[in-house]
């Protein structure tokens, strides 16, 4: 097994699709899909336009959807959410299929979703997704940032160290046999130097801040727990996460 990590989906390589890809957007887009597909979802859709949105969810009926938005972290307008996870609780979201547009991580699921598997992760379902990779193997996985933007994030960058981290360990491989790129090694650095503080870690992202002035201290202090979740949302059809466990 290569590992890959990629700061942003811009960043991917363009002709390659690899084995096995995971899309990260910690604050928040990737917890609130763990979240959601922990607490009974049915599953996740993921859109970049809101049109397009509002016309696929038309065929479910109100029932069994929920429509969620974000843009520059507030909610869009007559959604019934925006992306705060701490909203997804088993009452609401139990048996429905979330409708979901934000800023950068549904872009990034639609840069790798041709990719044999695609998963998503985030710090909450992190071992979920070390023990795929144990238990699979895959030969190339990319581990895919969602960054602000087009730009490098921290707290995705910790998440892609800390799913390297902790496959390294539990393989008793060394570091350098499985990294694929420089990007790697940073991303466990980082990971190491703050660890036991992820929370701080958070509060210095530029996005943690931008959340912040939003009132999201609990959405941060919730994005910043490991391995809280045990749920694998994996890919069964372009734009569609499942629990694993449901497929
Ligand atoms: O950019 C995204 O995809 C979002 O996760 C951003 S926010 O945390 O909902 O503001």
């Amino acid at each position: 097994m290569k590992l890959f990590v990629y700061h942003t989906p811009e960043q991917t390589p363009s002709e390659q699709e690899p084995n096995c890809a995971i899309a990260v957007d910690v604050l928040r887009a990737t917890s609130t899909m763990a979240t959601v597909l922990a607490a009974g979802g049915e599953a996740v859709q993921v859109f970049s336009d809101l049109e397009k949105l509002i016309q696929v969810s038309e065929a479910w009926s109100t029932e069994h959807r929920l429509r969620a938005g974000e843009r520059g972290g507030a909610k869009v307008p007559g959604f019934d959410l925006g992306n705060s996870p701490l909203d997804c609780t088993p009452e609401l979201v139990s048996g429905k299929r979330l409708f979901i547009s934000t800023t950068n991580g549904t872009r990034t699921l639609q840069r790798i979703e041709n990719a044999q598997v695609v998963l998503t992760a985030a710090l909450i379902n992190r071992a979920a997704v070390v023990r795929y990779l144990i238990n699979h193997q895959p030969d190339t996985v990319w581990i895919v940032g969602s960054g602000w933007e087009g730009n490098f994030s921290l707290e995705d960058t910790v998440c892609a160290g800390a799913i390297a981290h902790a496959v390294s360990q539990q393989m008793q491989t060394p570091i350098e046999k499985i990294a694929g790129n420089d990007e790697v090694i940073s991303a466990i650095a980082l990971y190491l130097q703050w660890q036991d503080n992820l929370l701080g870690l958070l509060h210095h992202a530029s996005h943690g801040q931008r959340l912040l002035r939003l009132d999201g201290y609990e959405d941060l202090k919730y994005c910043s727990q490991t391995d809280i979740l045990d749920v694998l949302p994996i890919q069964s059809e372009p734009g569609v996460l499942k629990a694993a466990s449901r497929l």
